[in-house]
């Protein structure tokens, strides 16, 4: 935890830096806000979001975000989301089809590999309630389908990360994200208290770390079964625990990357640790999966950041 005093004044500059980039392609952007896909802002369930639209975000490049910036726009530095889906069915699974526009307007069809996979994709509800991982499949045209599991009614936003393989952003992380509204009779519940455990399948969970908003930090996370240090986590997506979190409120994606590499079949129970940066203050919360068994297992907890 003392790390902090370490990172911090790096990952400030580097925010500092990440800042004055934005603002310069910003500046010289030209399709920040146009096409269709911006489409209707959603009201109603969802929580306003003051980035919602995409060209809001371009004007908000502070708060210490990283480079790809918290994941609420649905376009930037000339990238963009595009999808003609803003309802998606309650209860049943679903195809949902997106497509990300480069600089040049037409669909993006080359992606780099992270984390084994050229797109990775997150489902989640307003109230932090839901939360699905997804890998889409790319047609040749550029039209990226994820199935979706049945969703519950009331205001999700749908994330795409990824890091365009050719282009002007060619190797620059991105996370784009557009809302949907799943219709229906919507009860939202209050996100759990914060708490440094929390069980799924027979497995508790444990993360540790003492995060500040805009500042690098190490979480470590490990995994228990009766009280005793689990040894068979398998890999998954070139780890053995994959961490994604979200802000309470503004649904805010946090960048959590994977500082232990998958060494062999079976992991643990050394902990595992993560570079983590949340652009801001506040309740978020954490989804952290692994596999043993050749079963995905999904821990959520919520984390207070100072
Ligand atoms: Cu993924």
């Amino acid at each position: 935890m003392t790390q902090r005093f370490h990172t911090s004044r790096r990952a400030l500059a580097a925010a500092a830096a990440t800042a004055a980039l934005t603002l310069a392609l910003a500046a010289c952007g030209s399709n920040s806000g146009s096409g269709p896909a911006n489409g209707p802002t959603m009201t109603g369930m969802d929580r306003p979001s003051p980035s919602a639209s995409a060209g809001a975000m371009e004007s908000m490049p502070g708060m210490g975000t990283a480079s790809t910036g918290n994941g609420l726009a649905a376009a930037k530095d000339g990238y963009e989301m595009t999808s003609t889906a803003t309802t998606v069915p309650a209860g049943r699974a679903t195809a949902y089809r997106f497509a990300i526009a480069g600089p040049d307007g037409r669909p993006v069809t080359r992606f780099a590999v992270d984390q084994t996979k050229r797109m990775h994709f997150y489902a989640i509800r307003s109230d932090l309630t839901g939360f699905q991982h997804l890998h889409p499949t790319m047609a040749g045209d550029g039209t990226w389908t994820a199935p979706l599991a049945g969703l519950r009614p009331g205001a999700w936003r749908m994330f795409a990360s990824f890091t365009p393989d050719s282009g002007a952003g060619k190797g620059e992380g991105l996370v784009l994200s557009r809302t949907v509204k799943v219709p229906g009779m919507a009860m939202t519940s209050s996100l759990p208290k914060a708490s440094g455990t929390a069980t799924v399948d027979g497995y508790t969970v444990t993360v540790k770390g003492d995060p500040m908003a805009g500042m690098a930090h190490q979480l470590t996370a490990t995994v228990t079964r009766d009280g005793r240090p689990v040894t068979d986590l398998q890999p998954y997506l070139d780890t053995y625990a994959h961490l994604t979190a979200f802000h309470q409120g503004d649904l805010a994606f946090a960048h959590l990357h994977p500082e232990t590499e998958v060494d062999g079949d079976h992991g643990g129970p050394a902990a595992l640790t993560f570079h983590a940066e949340f652009a801001r203050s506040g309740n978020w919360r954490l989804f952290l999966q692994f596999q043993t068994g050749g079963r995905l297992h999904t821990a959520s907890l919520t984390l207070p950041v100072g």
